[in-house]
């Protein structure tokens, strides 16, 4: 019987190959994974909304897209303010007036249309604490 020299190198490489092939597509699939799953993320949680009140004025953007939407009201002002918002689909409240200096979050959720942005403290709102805020459809979704 003859033997083959070669054949003990051949299946080593073989086997390193094989092994090659599997592990390519492991790491690859975990890259993908791992970048996948950071997506969806930042579609859902859009940054809050920051509006600003004072004596006698808010100030917020003119303009917001439909959706899940965060406020939130920092009172920079040196009386106490509140924040409401009515519109197609809501009409919310701060849950509590927010003091001189102090923070507040309201959630709602917006639809396409136009909105009444205004604080309900006292005459606020005919001393020029009001405004109005257009809501956009949500583009591509
Ligand atoms: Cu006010």
């Amino acid at each position: 019987m003859r033997r083959e020299p070669m054949k003990q190198t051949d299946d080593l490489s073989k086997t390193w190959r094989y092994a090659f092939c599997l592990l390519v597509p492991i790491l690859l699939f975990g890259l993908t994974a791992a970048i996948g799953s950071e997506e969806p993320q930042g579609e859902k949680a859009a940054a809050p909304v920051e509006v600003r009140l004072s004596e006698y004025a808010i100030e917020m953007p003119q303009t917001l897209v439909a959706g899940p939407t965060t406020f939130l009201v920092r009172n920079e002002g040196k009386k106490i303010h509140s924040f409401k918002i009515q519109g197609p689909g809501v009409d919310e409240l701060l849950a509590k007036p927010v003091p001189p200096q102090a923070n507040g979050t309201l959630q709602v959720t917006l639809q396409p249309g136009e909105y009444k942005v205004y604080c309900p403290v006292g005459s606020h709102e005919l001393k020029g604490m009001t405004r109005k805020l257009l809501v956009t459809a949500k583009q591509g979704g």
